[in-house]
């Protein structure tokens, strides 16, 4: 009886192992993170998924997706696609295989995988996405909107600037609607609305795109907003960039054509029928409304007499409005849904003080140099007008400093009409400031911190990292880095945010990618505005990459160290994300600005002759002000060495791809642009030819790998020199800093680069700290307490190409690096330096899930907490020479687990999983 009930029960127990399954995956994404999308850019789309943290789950043995045209269908009967149980450790990006998709299709899919036991899970939720109207004949709208270039008043140095329309159209709906789908875009920015309701909380769309090559649409789910009976949509029109001063009157936009939008709103009713509502002729039209003005450098001006109440609502009677133009779609002109996500507010700033105030004219602080609009609320009397001016920062006398502004107004208005507290946020202008200055109020009311608010605005994406340490100042750096970062992502990456310029400069770009990956989820902001980096180098039969994208300049030349964007962020892209779309999207790219380099090779073999930015803004240049911008290192070897570096990186992704030839061809090509180098500008004791010495030309040739192996030893030296005369500051412009750390790391010069990066005086990264900023300023030198500003009015002080430096502060200080794409492979290899901090951290939301690395030294050990996320695997990195001291999970290591010892630290190899590392500290004093 007992052996009876023992063998039950041993059945029942095999039967519930082999039937439970372990957790299912979570946090589905496709493509570039998108989750459950509407109006969604990609017919192609790649699949993503996580593995749930747990004991029982290391890694991935294989997978299986399902994608079905409904809900219903999963998991039996997935009629787009079914992969079948893939045997494969991939779960991030796997491409989409199924039956071809069309524009408005709504998809689910779900996923579940094995584990390394070969185990089952359960089936993921469902999750879904649905696309937008992916072709210019999915489009039955016309481009509508009024002629204001006609009575377009002059702004600054004369362009036009238009005034803002209002638009809308009323129609009437038969039953109730089951679903509804808003399509929208806008040549200028818009704002919709339906029945009175806002639409989204979207700011600035579409965006700014090269808008003669494509322009991006929006998708809104509208069934709530509808009703049936009478309905109407309304649009607020402004010229944003594209009919702008920031577009300069680019030919290429119809010379400051009047902005227009491109609406058609798509509706099912219960009784089955369709209805579609399309901007066309039938459209009333008004510009006289309350926002009369509006720029992207010069502020808005609104005038609350102009308001119309309920203009946007479907009781309103637009008889007296006017009949609007139209204009039929242009066949070569992309509309596409947006392949990223649009700028929204992101945080409120409260804390405000008051710095001064004068008769009736106030000045607020808002502690914090911001991108974005401010919310005021203030008294007024009728007819007044409020004047709200902005800076970032201020002079000896506290009044404005707007020099920097150049010729951006950078100054909204508001007109009362009546007297009262009036709260105002513009609409369709950013600007860049800490400091605000509000004039025209109520003059019997004083002045109060709380009437005004910050609005900090940017791309909306997901914060993805961490960063902190023992240390103030380096934990102030790296909250100006990821200001200087987000300010500045505003649908595309900018320069600046404030003065007359904010555009999209690609050598800025290149050199901020890294470290942006590291602290935003900007997978998708990259690959869009490189989209448009491809599309603006079309324009040119020779590969050139212009200097901005969009390119409003209509560069006639590229520049050695921008152009190269086209190369480097790809490739920064695909290592942070494992993701080799993007490698096949800039492949040809990539290849055609090598092409370039080499179209400019005339009469020495393998050394462009080019135009360049060179190392810019290098301390100490020998030439004075501007002349100076471009430092000392000559442009010559400047193109020589990214020609190098491009071709090499080319090579790379060519082998990435499985392309050999190429890989072989690219890479003959780097070393024979590495000889020519090496030849032309150093002689043979590795020295640099010019008199004038500079780090960045050692730089160049260390890191790009462009010297014979005993020649780079030597220039390592000179290097060291050139640094030691420098009294252990930097010396470098926006090409050198971003190297700096990465050549002294690898010469094992970390104590070296640690003493530069905690160096409090000129130039350094904490001397501008020390003068009060709050985000990284595009010089080294851009204001000092004893000196004031620097002269030349170029002079951001919201710039991020020296906030480079935060991924070196992730990689080695905290010690969190991806070693195989996409962090498939992770290391962890922290460097302490006891003479300046006592612990740092860092974590980063991986495509696989959270890791992060922990140390902090205590007396005498050194405590280091790492997370491993599944699928992964991590080598670490313990910086001690005994093995004997160190302690995985309270456990001593044994010998055979390290797999490698050098002389001051040894190595590790770790599934995923949590781990508590002790090992005694040796201080190196
Ligand atoms: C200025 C800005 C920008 C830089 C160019 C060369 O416009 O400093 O960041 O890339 O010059």
């Amino acid at each position: 009886m007992k052996f009876k009930y023992f063998i039950l029960t041993f059945f029942i127990a095999i039967i519930s192992c082999t039937q439970v399954n372990i957790q299912q995956p979570k946090e589905l994404s496709i493509s570039e993170g998108f989750k459950n999308s509407i109006g969604f850019y990609n017919a192609k789309p790649t699949f993503s998924w996580k593995l749930p943290v747990s004991e029982q789950i290391k890694s991935q043995f294989a997978y299986q997706i399902l994608v079905a045209s409904s809900k219903e269908l999963l998991p039996d009967n997935a009629d787009l696609w079914n992969s079948k149980k893939q045997k494969s450790t991939q779960s991030t990006f796997v491409k989409y295989q199924g039956k071809a998709l069309k524009s408005r299709q709504k998809v689910y899919w779900q996923v579940r995988y094995w584990n390394q036991d070969e185990k089952a899970s359960d089936w993921s939720e469902t999750n879904s996405f649905e696309l937008g109207l992916l072709n210019n004949s999915d489009w039955q709208a016309q481009w509508t909107g009024l002629d204001t270039a006609k009575d377009s008043i002059k702004g600054v140095r004369k362009f036009l600037m238009h005034r803002p329309q209002y638009l809308r159209k009323g129609f009437e709906l038969a039953s109730d609607v089951v679903s509804a789908r808003l399509y929208i875009t806008a040549k200028g920015v818009f704002d919709v609305h339906l029945n009175g309701k806002d639409v989204s909380d979207d700011v600035m769309t579409p965006g700014w795109t090269p808008y003669n090559h494509r322009i991006e649409t929006l998708t809104y789910d509208a069934t709530e907003l509808l009703q049936v009976g009478k309905n109407v949509v309304a649009v607020e029109l402004a010229s944003g960039w594209h009919s702008g001063r920031i577009s300069r009157g680019s030919a290429l936009y119809e010379n400051f054509a009047s902005p227009k939008i491109l609406c058609q709103l798509e509706v099912v009713l219960k009784d089955g029928s369709k209805q579609t509502i399309v901007s066309d002729e039938s459209w009333r039209g008004t510009t006289n409304g309350p926002i009369r003005l509006a720029s992207v450098y010069d502020g808005e001006v609104y005038d609350a007499n102009f308001e119309i109440p309920n203009w946007n609502t479907a009781a309103f009677d637009d008889s007296n409005w006017k009949s609007v133009e139209v204009e039929a779609i242009a066949k070569n002109v992309k509309l596409a849904p947006k392949r990223h996500l649009t700028v929204k507010n992101q945080t409120v700033l409260k804390d405000v003080e008051i710095v001064s105030v004068k008769e009736n004219s106030a000045i607020f602080n808002l502690k914090q140099n911001m991108v974005g609009v401010p919310k005021v609320k203030v008294p007024m009397k009728k007819g007044d007008t409020l004047k709200i001016r902005f800076s970032e920062m201020l002079l000896k006398d506290n009044t404005f400093y707007t020099k920097n502004y150049r010729s951006a107004k950078s100054t909204d208005y508001y007109i009362a009409a009546k007297d009262g507290v009036i709260e105002y946020t513009p609409k369709f202008t950013f600007h860049g400031f800490q400091f605000l200055e509000l004039s025209g109020y109520d003059k019997n009311a004083k002045p109060d911190a709380s009437w005004v608010q910050g609005i900090a605005q940017h791309s909306n994406f997901e914060k993805k990292g961490t960063f902190t340490s023992s240390h103030n100042k380096l934990n102030q750096l790296q909250s100006n880095i990821i200001w200087g970062l987000r300010d500045n992502f505003f649908d595309i990456p900018t320069d600046c945010p404030q003065r007359d310029e904010r555009l999209g400069w690609t050598g800025d770009a290149q050199v901020i990618a890294p470290t942006s990956l590291f602290n935003y989820d900007v997978h998708a902001f990259w690959t869009a505005w490189l989209q448009s980096l491809r599309e603006n180098q079309s324009e040119h039969k020779d590969g050139m990459v212009p200097f901005i994208v969009p390119d409003v300049l209509q560069t006639k030349s590229g520049s050695s160290g921008w152009g190269d964007a086209a190369v480097i962020i790809p490739w920064d892209i695909y290592n942070t994300t494992g993701d080799i779309t993007v490698l096949e999207e800039s492949y040809e790219s990539a290849k055609k600005w090598v092409g370039y380099y080499q179209s400019k090779v005339k009469k020495q073999p393998y050394l462009p002759k080019m135009h360049s930015f060179a190392d810019w803004l290098q301390p100490y240049p020998s030439k004075p002000g501007k002349l100076g911008n471009r430092g000392d290192t000559p442009k010559d070897l400047i193109h020589a060495a990214f020609f190098a570096h491009s071709a090499h990186l080319v090579s790379k992704i060519a082998n990435t791809l499985g392309k050999t030839d190429d890989a072989k061809k690219y890479k003959d090509l780097y070393k024979a642009v590495a000889n020519a180098f090496e030849n032309e500008f150093f002689d043979e004791n590795g020295k640099f030819k010019q008199e004038r010495q500079t780090q960045t030309s050692y730089l160049l040739g260390i890191y790009f790998d462009l010297f014979k192996p005993e020649t780079k030893l030597k220039a390592q030296k000179y290097l060291l020199e050139e640094i030691k005369n420098a009294d252990y500051h930097l010396g470098t412009g926006f090409l050198g800093t971003p190297i700096l750390p990465k050549v002294l790391d690898d010469m094992g010069e970390i104590d070296l680069m640690y003493k530069i990066l905690f160096k409090e005086t000129y130039p350094s990264w904490f001397y501008s700290i020390n003068q009060g900023a709050t985000t990284m300023w595009e010089r080294w030198n851009s204001f000092s307490k004893a000196d004031g500003y620097n002269p030349q009015p170029m002079n951001s002080l919201n710039h991020y190409a020296y906030g480079a430096i935060g991924q070196w502060m992730y990689e080695r200080i905290a010690g969190l690096s991806s070693l195989a794409p996409g962090y498939q492979k992770i290391r962890i290899a922290p460097i302490p330096n006891a003479e300046f901090l006592t612990s740092a951290s860092a974590s980063v939301k991986t495509p696989y899930g959270k890791a992060s690395s922990s140390w902090k030294i205590e007396n005498d050990s050194f405590k280091l907490d790492v997370i491993i996320p599944p699928n992964t695997t991590a080598l670490v990195s313990i910086p001690t020479t005994n093995s004997n001291d160190v302690e995985v999970n309270g456990v001593k290591i044994s010998k055979n687990q390290i797999i490698d010892q050098k002389e001051d630290k040894l190595v590790i190899e770790v599934s995923a999983g949590t781990y508590n590392i002790n090992s005694k500290f040796e201080s190196k004093k």
